[in-house]
């Protein structure tokens, strides 16, 4: 039985449709259940949209209608997002759905049955962009002398019942959870929490009685619960919780929330706070990713520079983005986008350099060998590039990207291309053809060996297209996974069956910048 693997996106507020750091976000980890899925772990991805609270009832009263009716507009877009940029999600979870409203009304009893919830009047700072209380000394004033919180959001003064949740309870578990290594990360952000937990930690307010759009808290119809305690259930809701069923048993704890670093506090204090009252166990990562910057500026509405994803994906191409995305930012940090980067990245890249690889080993061998994939003496040099583009591909990009360092995983897969390009540039394959044509031959059929390895470790980053090179070389569905990187039988037994390739369509088109951005 192979090892499950659970991971999660944060659920994403549907008040408007998706930006660039929701894509970001799905991209990045679409790409570890991709890769995980070729380690061949056992892989649940759940993704989907938070429905609930004070920002949607509010944006929907500004536009004069219902909070369902807005969530269920903006929450399609987010699911045409995912499907449209290939991400593989097994459950796109919605909130709004019965089988989580139980699960959230199971969590909360959990928590009352601990002793852990009383009834109060809360008196403080919220804001309802961050859908987060604020302690006064966490707060700043603007050039008005607004309050505005840590994430520069308004505040407003809070007054109402509320059930509150013993949070300073849970303090000793807590600093003791985010100092286990590899809890929290990356490391800056492990700080930080640190830091938040041992200054004290003060109970939470969490339910709300001066709106109904949320969970009912069970006995006291009046209130719904705090938006953040029924968001966070939903990791657990998509396995069934509070059945015993098979996948919760498979897949709880989750190996991994991926969520954005301004959520981490969500992730790491009150989520394990909550399961530890219910007596659940803890996820076993949470990674706090950075935030992308459009040309370096947050996108606002204000700003005007809000950009569509899908009109990227559609401007540049889905494994273009994706590319760009997962290879320009070291994942963790901030990171810019525009399209000048992403068309310089991509074409010099995946265009000009593995693009190129493929298209001209593959036309060569279609016009000189009749595509004929055949038995061949490598030389030293042959053998040379063959274990260089192993070690990236069986080694080093799968240890990177099992860190998360994706970066740094392509770049060692970029370093390999880079070597197959110097390789045909060395051995000149178009000039053997007349002197030395069986060189020719080991020279092209080393580059097929290297490009089927390529593309093969390439796959989590670019689905589409790498699964296009890997038909083109004529590999078997079935045998494209990491542990097949490892197999040398695939060669002998095309080899013997005879197999030959047709004339390549080439799949890395150099991208042009589109007319408003050239100018
Ligand atoms: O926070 N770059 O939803 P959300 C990268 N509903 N990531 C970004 C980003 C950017 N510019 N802007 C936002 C919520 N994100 C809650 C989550 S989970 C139980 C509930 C990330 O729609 C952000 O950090 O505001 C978060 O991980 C995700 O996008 C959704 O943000």
């Amino acid at each position: 039985m192979s090892e499950p693997f659970y991971i999660t996106t944060a659920i994403n507020y549907p008040n408007g449709r998706p930006h660039i750091g929701h894509a970001y976000e799905a991209i990045a980890a679409d790409v570890i259940a991709r890769f995980q899925r070729l380690r061949g772990r056992d892989v649940r991805f759940q993704t989907g949209t938070d429905e609930h609270g004070l920002k949607m009832a509010r944006k929907a009263e500004e536009q004069g209608r219902t909070p369902r009716e807005l969530a269920d507009e903006m929450s399609g877009y987010f699911r045409v997002m995912d499907d449209t940029l290939d991400i593989s999600y097994d459950r796109f979870i919605r909130t709004v759905e019965p089988d989580h409203h139980a699960a959230s009304q199971a969590i909360w009893r959990a928590m009352e049955a601990k002793g852990d919830l009383y009834l109060d009047r809360y008196e403080g700072w919220y804001s309802v962009r961050d859908e987060a209380y604020y302690d006064e000394s966490e707060l700043s004033e603007d050039a008005e002398g607004a309050k505005l919180s840590p994430q520069g959001t308004p505040v407003e003064w809070t007054v109402e019942e509320s059930w509150f949740f013993r949070l300073s309870n849970y303090q000793d578990r807590l600093l003791e959870l985010l100092n286990h290594p590899g809890f929290l990360e990356p490391e800056s952000r492990r700080n930080e929490m640190i830091a938040f937990v041992s200054q004290g930690l003060r109970d939470l307010s969490v339910s709300r009685t001066s709106f109904d759009w949320g969970v009912k808290v069970p006995g006291s119809d009046d209130h719904v619960m705090y938006v953040w305690v029924d968001a966070l259930t939903n990791y657990i809701t998509g396995l069934g919780y509070p059945e015993d069923t098979e996948e919760w048993r498979k897949f709880w704890p989750a190996s991994l929330h991926l969520i954005g670093k301004d959520i981490v506090r969500f992730h790491t204090v009150y989520w394990p706070a909550f399961l530890m009252s219910a007596d659940l166990p803890v996820p076993q990562k949470v990674f706090g990713h950075g935030f992308i910057l459009n040309r370096g500026q947050k996108e606002s509405k204000s700003l005007g520079n809000v950009t569509d994803p899908l009109a990227l994906a559609e401007t540049f191409g889905v494994d273009n983005l994706r590319y760009f995305l997962m290879r320009e930012v070291a994942f963790g940090q901030d990171g810019s986008y525009s399209p000048q980067a992403i068309v310089a990245r991509c074409n010099a890249e995946l265009a000009n350099s593995f693009g190129n690889l493929v298209q001209r080993t593959l036309s060569m061998i279609a016009k000189n060998m009749d595509g004929a994939i055949l038995d061949f003496e490598a030389s030293g040099e042959d053998k040379a590039l063959l274990s260089m583009v192993q070690s990236a591909c069986r080694e080093a990009l799968p240890r990177e990207f099992e860190a998360l360092s994706f970066s740094t995983g392509i770049e060692a897969w970029m370093q390999a291309v880079w070597a197959c390009n110097q390789y045909v540039d060395e051995q000149a394959p178009w000039a053997l053809r007349k002197t030395d044509p069986k060189r020719m031959e080991a020279v092209l059929l080393t580059l097929y060996v290297a490009i089927r390895d390529l593309a093969l470790a390439i796959q989590p980053v670019v689905p589409s297209k790498a699964k296009a090179v890997l038909d083109m070389l004529g590999i078997a569905e079935d045998q494209r996974t990491y542990a097949d990187l490892a197999n040398q039988s695939w060669y002998g037994a095309l080899v013997s069956s005879g197999h030959r390739i047709g004339k390549p369509e080439p799949q890395f088109p150099r991208l042009d910048l589109p007319d408003a951005e050239a100018t």
